[in-house]
């Protein structure tokens, strides 16, 4: 397919939350309306003090609205915490914070959900309240959780990403309901799209983010049935992940913390690798594997930043944006 023939077509962002959330900003930024599907994470799901929390949806949804806390990197900018205090008081557990106005989507969310709508009904629904003109959609409205298998037990995601700040030392991640958990109408809507012309496997951790929604039945085999070219962006700079577990859990998996760790994860799938400016040592080596390789600036600091690496990662797709 040539570069022209691309630039009407769709693109399938699949994001965790984030660094997937900052560029899954950047491409909504730069892509009209019709033009982008974000098929989002939903392993880190679970039910606190009786609502459903869905942190990945609510980064990119927050990201996309322009209203996340750029700085604390999940949540709401100009958060308070006086429903914390008062759970706190009344005893109530600590470990997991949700401020005065994310409790509000988790409210919104969870009765909906209680009413009987799926999850797709209700993100699209919140998303369209907020603003937001791009399908946000989970990766599957059965329940898939994310489960560390450690040297300690095995622990629900966010026990051991917050709770236990991820000190046990994993030994495997696996996907509860996952084979069985289907594909989300709006995700299987994207994936067969006619004018589908690129897959962007956002800067997301591979392991706990990216490989759950890869666990959804079908997902898979429709990605490399479509054939369509698939660009994943190294969520590694120097080695290290800018945020979270990455580069302990990558050791602890008994891998390297480098970008050739990440593209042998995604062996088979993507074809093309974007990686930051300072591991522009790694693309000869990378390109010796068979994989085109990008090397720009992939650290999302600004709103111009997010939008210079989505239109980066679409021109190298292909794509024009203006
Ligand atoms: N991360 C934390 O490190 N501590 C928290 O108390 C916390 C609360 C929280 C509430 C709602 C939400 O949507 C996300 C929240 N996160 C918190 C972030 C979340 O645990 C992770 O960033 C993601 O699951 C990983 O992508």
């Amino acid at each position: 397919m040539s570069a022209g023939e691309k630039d009407g077509g769709h693109v399938l962002a699949l994001s965790g939350g984030v660094g997937g959330a900052k560029l899954a900003a950047g491409l909504a930024a730069v892509l009209p309306p019709g033009r982008l599907t974000i098929a989002v994470n939903t392993g880190d799901d679970f039910e606190h003090f009786g609502l459903t929390v869905c942190p990945d949806i609510d980064s990119v949804t927050y990201a996309l609205a322009g209203l996340n806390d750029t700085e604390r990197g999940w949540g709401v900018a100009d958060e308070s915490w006086r429903a914390m205090e008062m759970l706190g008081k009344l005893g109530e557990a600590q470990w997991f914070n949700l401020g005065d106005r994310d409790l509000a989507m988790h409210i919104a969310r969870s009765w909906r959900l209680r009413e009987g709508q799926s999850l797709s009904e209700v993100t699209a629904r919140l998303t369209g309240e907020l603003g937001i003109v791009h399908p946000v959609v989970p990766m599957s409205d059965a329940p898939v959780r994310t489960q560390v298998e450690t040297e300690e037990g095995v622990l629900e995601f966010q026990r051991y990403f917050v709770g236990e700040q991820c000190r046990p030392v994993a030994r495997a991640i696996r996907f509860s309901g996952t084979p069985g958990a289907p594909l989300s109408p709006g995700f299987a809507k994207a994936l067969s799209r006619d004018d589908l012309a690129v897959v962007v496997i956002c800067p997301s951790n591979p392991y706990l983010s990216v490989d759950p929604i890869l666990a959804v039945d079908g997902v898979r085999d429709a990605l490399l049935a479509r054939g369509v070219p698939c660009i994943a962006i190294s969520p590694l700079v120097g080695g290290k992940a800018l945020k979270g577990p990455l580069t302990k859990l990558i050791g602890e998996l008994g891998k390297a913390s480098d970008n050739r760790s990440i593209a042998e994860h995604y062996r088979g799938l993507v074809d093309h690798l974007v990686i930051d400016e300072c591991d522009a040592a790694d693309a000869e080596d990378l390109r010796g594997t068979g994989l085109s390789v990008t090397v720009t600036q992939t650290v999302m600091r600004e709103a111009e930043d997010r939008e210079r690496l989505a239109r980066e990662v679409l021109a190298a797709a292909g794509f024009e944006t203006d």
